[in-house]
């Protein structure tokens, strides 16, 4: 009886553990230009138009989150981005997805990101960081991303 207690306890664990790391990924990019961080404004789904995020989306399968991003940035804002590392801590999403941050730079510093599918792009600075409606899963990374424009 001890041992199919034991037992039973090592399978919820093992499954609570699989499920965490089978979790999708939305990868988010802080790109950094000239001590500047880009942020864009959504234009969909109806919840979330108007609020400010950083770029990015589902990691899609056969992707690394490295590629997700150079994907996403190449969708979102139409430039070419070399991934440089990892930021802050995981944000749980809603719909059960982890949001996760990778730094970025451009690869070529004369492109300039255009807002294809959102409304706005914009490059803050330090200061500008808090006076935007950031959706809230981003705005947990706010400490963060004024450390990263230090
Ligand atoms: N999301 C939140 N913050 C972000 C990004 C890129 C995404 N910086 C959330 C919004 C959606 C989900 O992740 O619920 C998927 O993102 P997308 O594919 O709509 O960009
Ligand atoms: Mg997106």
């Amino acid at each position: 009886l001890v041992l199919d207690v034991l037992a039973a306890r090592v399978r919820a664990v093992r499954e609570l553990a699989e499920s965490w790391a089978s979790r999708t990924i939305v990868v988010g990019t802080a790109l950094v230009h000239e001590g500047r961080l880009l942020a864009q404004q959504r234009s969909y789904p109806a919840a979330h138009a108007g609020r400010w995020e950083l770029p990015g989306g589902r990691v899609e399968a056969g992707e690394d989150e490295a590629d997700a991003v150079v994907r996403e940035c190449r969708e979102e804002l139409d430039v070419d981005v070399r991934p440089t590392g990892r930021l802050g801590t995981d944000v749980p999403l809603d719909n059960g997805m982890l949001l996760r941050i990778h730094t970025a730079e451009l690869k070529d510093p004369g492109q300039v990101p255009r807002a294809v599918e959102h409304r706005e792009v914009r490059w803050l600075t330090a200061a500008d960081l808090p006076t935007l409606d950031w959706l809230e899963t981003d705005r947990v990374l706010l400490h963060d991303l004024r450390a990263l424009l230090r």
